[in-house]
């Protein structure tokens, strides 16, 4: 970084200002939750308002709450900004990364400007509004209500509303590289007819003049290399008519054999153009360049740089915990970086345009990149829709455009999902008459990039026309987890592509749920448990890896995300992580570093750490292993479990745990990985946790693993009788859903054979039937012939989906064990927990 020495020098040695200014205002800003009356002027006293930092959101933290709902609405901001004098006379702007998703600007009590849609940034002019007088009064009202003509309009994540990006001010001279044109940099640049030999870059843009006369300036860019070494120029004389914008085309002299820009070399040049006043510097910016060049073949996949690259790669949701969508760029970058060190080479920004700080760490570390604008699920057919979506589109490409880890503008995500009640007239010819606009306007604004669009399995068999319109075809497929199994990934995707043999395709998402808390050697879709979402990766990554026309496959998602809507276990997550939400990786990450890395990877599945077993044969307990070895041995507390092949990075093993710690070592020649396992033996029968209709165990907030339900065998527990029935509703008045979403059903009993003593027995109960009406389930649970519970009725006295947890004492005598009866009077007797733990 010699370069900036000199720099640096120079500008301290005439202790000149810059001739651009541009610093964040991310601090000291007030916020109250709106409307309020007459905010915006600077008389208005704000003393009683919570001081903020930005980023920010009002919904950090009751979108995570136990509602669907979270406050959609107006919120504002105040802040006071006394300006240095250093910068009178030059032009001033306020530039918002975003703010979701209207928001309104205001500078001394008057409009700067208003902008529409939650995940671009904006600009505004606000020279002609301030004072250097006093502290100027910035107010900003930023409103995430629902609104018809602004997408996303419904979608599986919260629409946290706030300035949740950084906010900065730029002060410019007079004549200057545009600010306003979209919030975008002003400057273009694309790397026309390139190839391993050399090219040339053409930088396009335009200079304002926000002068009263004419402007005649010189526009220079320098071309420079990773090590701040100028490789090339262009540039020419501009004039600018008073007030208004000239445009400026330059090609650079042809550059010999640039340094590619690839996932694996991630070259990144820089463009610095300077705009010059006879001899005076008066304004500079900065860009990334890559030199890159890429096409798609529907059979053969993509080509980056003459080469066949297939992009294997994740999706993203920005939100974090405790954040919500309002993270520091380091937050952001972390993110980049934890998809980068899996061997990741591809991200699809899911659903919205990003943080800038996202794209410039995409260019340094090495991602592809697939960008869209929230057009998700339906549509408005309103004109203030399609423009809206239009504009959105129009400012994801010029504010990113100079990004080289961008391939892909998209525009849409399964936009025929959600059929809206009544159908608009004619909605079957607006959706695909917005398509046809969108991609027309993508097409005119980035010819160097590659259009694409997501649709779901049902949408493609019946899409209206749509999937045809853009360059590229992503399929979100969920086989195995919504619909159909495992299995029938592969096929269809066959199928896909013989029925439209000119299409590229991606597989753009797949994924499944987990909970690091749910247990099971049994998974099934839909169970949430640990097991099942490894068995999701590991059955349907060989079946994209070994299909060449699929040209990139994102796993969705790479961290679980907000979706306030959701119940699944966690209440307003989607769970579908690689990571969990607060970035802890789940043992599915190592399965995918096992593919995609190059260097040793060598792990023993640990999210099931905790376990427990009540019978003999629950000793027997499988481990396994991700890795790239050939060959891994096991051993468990010393002694070999034996060695195995390794199979699709994985092997397995069924070895005998012992009652407290396992430690449990891999080994593959002189890498070696140690987790230690807890085994929970119960076979003592003092103490049982079972969760009841269940055929996964859950790990409780006390540690407590509560094992899978099973039938009843003499010397043991068990149910007699009944059936298992489930719920996905989020549980109220317990964190442990998984526990009360699954009861049994109808049973007679369950019978514990434990020694005679005296046990608090804690039963636990939820109403999962979506109808239940009161009176309908009504009983009563009996312990070896002594009523505990008379005349249950939970829909009665709780309402549905509420945990009710009763501890009674009974007494085992004669070696009659624990026997637990229910009787209903109406409806079927049910039961979602038991613990049954010696007291005495
Ligand atoms: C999809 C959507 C995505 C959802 C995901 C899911 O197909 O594109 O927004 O979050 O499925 O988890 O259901
Ligand atoms: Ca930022």
């Amino acid at each position: 970084m010699r370069w900036i020495l000199p720099l640096l020098l120079a500008t301290s040695a005439m202790s000149a200002e810059p001739p651009r200014v541009r610093h964040t205002i991310n601090e000291g800003w007030r916020y109250a939750p709106g409307p309020v009356e007459r905010v915006e002027e600077p008389a208005f006293d704000d003393s009683a308002w919570e001081g903020v930092h930005l980023p920010h959101t009002w919904n950090a933290i009751d979108a995570f709450d136990k509602t669907s709902s979270y406050r959609r609405g107006v919120g504002w901001y105040r802040k006071r900004l006394q300006l240095d004098p250093a910068v009178e006379g030059r032009r001033l702007f306020l530039h918002f990364e975003a703010a979701n998703q209207v928001a309104d600007v205001y500078v001394n009590g008057r409009h700067a400007g208003q902008h529409i849609g939650g995940y671009t940034a904006f600009a505004f002019d606000i020279t002609d509004l301030v004072t250097f007088e006093r502290p100027n009064l910035i107010a900003v009202r930023v409103d995430n209500a629902h609104d018809p003509d602004i997408p996303p309009l419904n979608a599986d994540f919260t629409f946290f509303g706030g300035i949740y990006r950084d906010v900065w001010l730029i002060a410019t001279a007079p004549v200057h590289i545009t600010v306003t044109d979209h919030a975008s940099p002003g400057v273009f640049i694309s790397t026309p007819g390139l190839t391993a030999a050399g090219g040339t870059v053409r930088i396009r843009g335009t200079v304002t003049n926000s002068g009263a006369r004419p402007a005649r300036v010189r526009v220079l860019h320098r071309i420079l290399d990773a090590a701040g070494a100028e490789v090339s120029t262009a540039g020419s004389n501009v004039t600018v008519r008073p007030r208004s914008s000239a445009a400026f085309d330059h090609l650079t002299r042809r550059i010999d054999g640039p340094q590619l820009w690839s996932p694996e070399n991630p070259h990144v040049y820089r463009v610095r153009t300077e705009v010059y006043d006879g001899a005076a510097l008066i304004d500079v910016v900065e860009n990334p360049l890559g030199f890159r060049w890429f096409s798609v073949d529907p059979a053969r996949g993509l080509t980056l740089n003459g080469r066949p690259l297939k992009l294997y790669g994740t999706n993203r949701h920005q939100d974090s915990p405790g954040l919500g969508n309002a993270l520091p760029d380091d937050l952001h970058r972390r993110d980049v970086r934890l998809v980068k060190e899996n061997g990741f080479n591809f991200l699809r920004l899911a659903h919205y345009p990003q943080d800038p700080a996202v794209l410039a760490e995409a260019d340094r570390l090495g991602l592809v990149i697939w960008e869209e604008i929230p057009i998700v699920n339906l549509i408005s057919t309103s004109e203030a829709f399609a423009d809206n979506s239009e504009r959105m589109l129009v400012e994801m490409i010029r504010q990113h455009y100079n990004h080289p880890s961008i391939l892909f503008w998209g525009y849409m995500n399964e936009v025929l999902l959600t059929k809206p009640r009544p159908v608009p007239e004619r909605y079957y010819e607006i959706v695909p008459e917005l398509t046809r606009r969108l991609e027309a306007r993508a097409r005119a604004e980035d010819p160097t990039r590659l259009t694409v669009m997501a649709l779901s399995r049902d949408e493609i068999l019946e899409d209206h026309g749509i999937g045809n319109i853009p360059h590229v075809l992503g399929l979100n497929l969920y086989f195995g987890w919504y619909y159909e199994t495992l299995a029938s990934l592969g096929p269809f995707l066959d199928r896909i592509h013989r029925e439209r043999p000119d299409r590229p395709l991606m597989v753009s998402e797949y994924g499944a749920g987990t909970d690091e808390r749910v247990h099971t050697t049994e998974g099934r879709a839909f169970d949430f448990t640990s097991e099942y979402g490894q068995q999701f990766h590991v059955a349907s990554f060989p079946q994209l890896e070994e299909r060449p026309f699929i040209l990139g496959t994102a796993v969705w998602n790479q961290f679980d995300f907000a979706s306030a809507g959701r119940q699944d276990t966690k209440h307003a997550l989607n769970q579908k992580g690689l990571f969990f939400h607060d970035r802890t990786p789940k043992d599915t990450v190592f399965y995918y570093q096992s593919a995609l890395l190059r260097g040793p990877v060598l792990y023993i599945a640990r999210e099931w750490g905790q376990r427990a077993g009540s019978r003999d044969e629950d000793r027997r307990q499988p481990l396994w292993v991700y890795t790239n070895q050939p060959e891994v041995e096991l051993f468990v507390n010393g002694v070999s479990a034996g060695s195995r092949l390794v199979e699709n990075r994985t092997a397995r093993w069924e070895v005998e745990l012992t009652n407290g710690p396992n430690s449990v070592r891999a080994q593959a020649g002189r890498y070696e990985d140690r987790v230690t396992i807890l085994y929970a033996d119960r076979t003592g029968g003092d103490f049982f946790a079972v969760n009841a209709g269940a055929h996964y165990g859950h790990t409780d907030q006390a540690h407590v693993h509560w094992e899978r339900d099973r039938e009843y065998v003499p010397g043991s527990w068990g149910h007699r009788g009944g059936k298992a029935s489930r719920t996905h509703h989020r549980i109220f008045g317990s964190g442990d859903d998984p526990l009360y979403q699954a009861s049994r059903e109808g049973m007679d009993a369950y019978q514990f054979d434990v020694p005679d003593g005296v046990y608090e027995v804690l039963l636990g109960f939820a109403e999962g039937k979506r109808d239940a009406q009161p009176g309908q389930r009504v009983f009563s649970v009996s312990i070896n012939g002594q009523t505990v519970i008379r005349d249950l009725d939970l829909t009665g006295a709780h309402g549905r989906y509420t945990a009710i947890r009763r501890s009674v004492t009974a007494e085992a005598h004669n070696g009659g064990g624990i026997r637990i009866e229910f009787t209903a009077s109406a409806g079927d007797a049910s039961i979602a927990s038991i613990m049954v733990r010696r007291a005495l």
